[in-house]
């Protein structure tokens, strides 16, 4: 049986270091699909990320990648774009890599709209170093760093990019794979960066923690909870309990992305690329 996908996967990394239940590799696949509905040629596309379980999802995709340090993929991506603006670059990236030690890396990519489309596994906790809270982790639910639930209040990351000014938004979920895989479609469509929150089950870290049960019981959450654009604008505020949340396209903008605006510099003092 052909296996169409296959080649998108270095198999001889194979088989990977995620948890049995892990979703990590749903939303992996998702953007192997993504890249193929776009027509990406595979030797022309960049797989960026930064340290995390979710991270190490470069290592097992066949394309020129580039596993950095943590929260640093951002920037790592932006030197490879600038060097080559041919290239396909996409970032993977966790929650706590993106939005704790990388936040700052992020709130400047989206200023600058550089041209990325970054896919941020969100499982709401810093799944690879044993669970302790992230900047993603829900008011009141449990890591080891918050063993009687967390008091802090979490980024909505999609709120975050938006307004630090990327020019693509949206958010799915490791359940609704084919909307996950539009969704990072549209990102990449979009010349600009784009982010993609992936809502994904950690069933070890998370899930466990806060008696979430099985990863089937975590996607059957995500089914029960997650709100389509459109009907979530429609839906009376005290419906909007904590656990439910909106997915789909928040943002499908323009805005001359960074790429552009550095190469008319460079044109405009008569410099040359080199
Ligand atoms: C500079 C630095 N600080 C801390 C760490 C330890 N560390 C590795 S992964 C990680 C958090 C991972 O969480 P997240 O980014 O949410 O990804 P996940 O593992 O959940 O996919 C941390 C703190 C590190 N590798 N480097």
């Amino acid at each position: 049986m052909e296996r169409s996908y296959e080649k998108y996967f270095r198999q001889n990394r194979l088989p990977h270091l995620w948890c049995p239940g892990c979703g990590n590799g749903i939303v992996m696949k998702a953007i192997v699909q993504a890249i193929e509905k776009e027509g990406l040629n595979q030797d022309n596309t960049v797989i960026v990320s930064g340290i995390g379980c979710s991270s190490r999802a470069s290592g097992y995709m066949d394309f020129d990648t580039l596993h950095t340090a943590h929260g640093r993929a951002i920037p790592f991506a932006t030197g490879v774009k600038l060097a080559n603006p041919e290239l396909n670059v996409i970032v993977i990236t966790g929650d706590g890599d993106c939005t704790a030690i990388g936040g700052n890396h992020f709130i400047h990519g989206c200023r600058r709209n550089v041209d990325l489309t970054v896919v941020l596994f969100d499982n709401n906790i810093y799944g690879m170093t044993g669970g302790q809270a992230s900047p993603m982790t829900p008011t009141g639910k449990k890591a080891t760093t918050a063993p009687y639930g967390s008091v802090d209040r979490p980024f909505n990351a999609c709120d975050l990019a938006g307004a630090a000014g990327a020019t693509y938004v949206a958010r799915s979920t490791a359940f609704h794979v084919k909307h996950l895989t539009d969704m990072i479609s549209g990102g990449i469509r979009n010349k600009g960066f784009s982010f993609i929150e992936a809502v994904v089950q950690c069933p070890t870290a998370y899930g466990r923690k806060n008696k979430m049960g099985s990863p089937a019981d975590m996607l059957a959450w995500m089914r029960d909870n997650a709100v389509m654009k459109a009907a979530w604008d429609k839906m009376p505020e005290e419906q909007k309990t904590s656990e439910k949340f909106p997915i789909g396209v928040f943002l499908d903008s323009s805005y001359e992305d960074y790429g552009n605006a550095y190469e008319g510099l460079i044109q405009r003092i008569g410099g040359k690329k080199s």
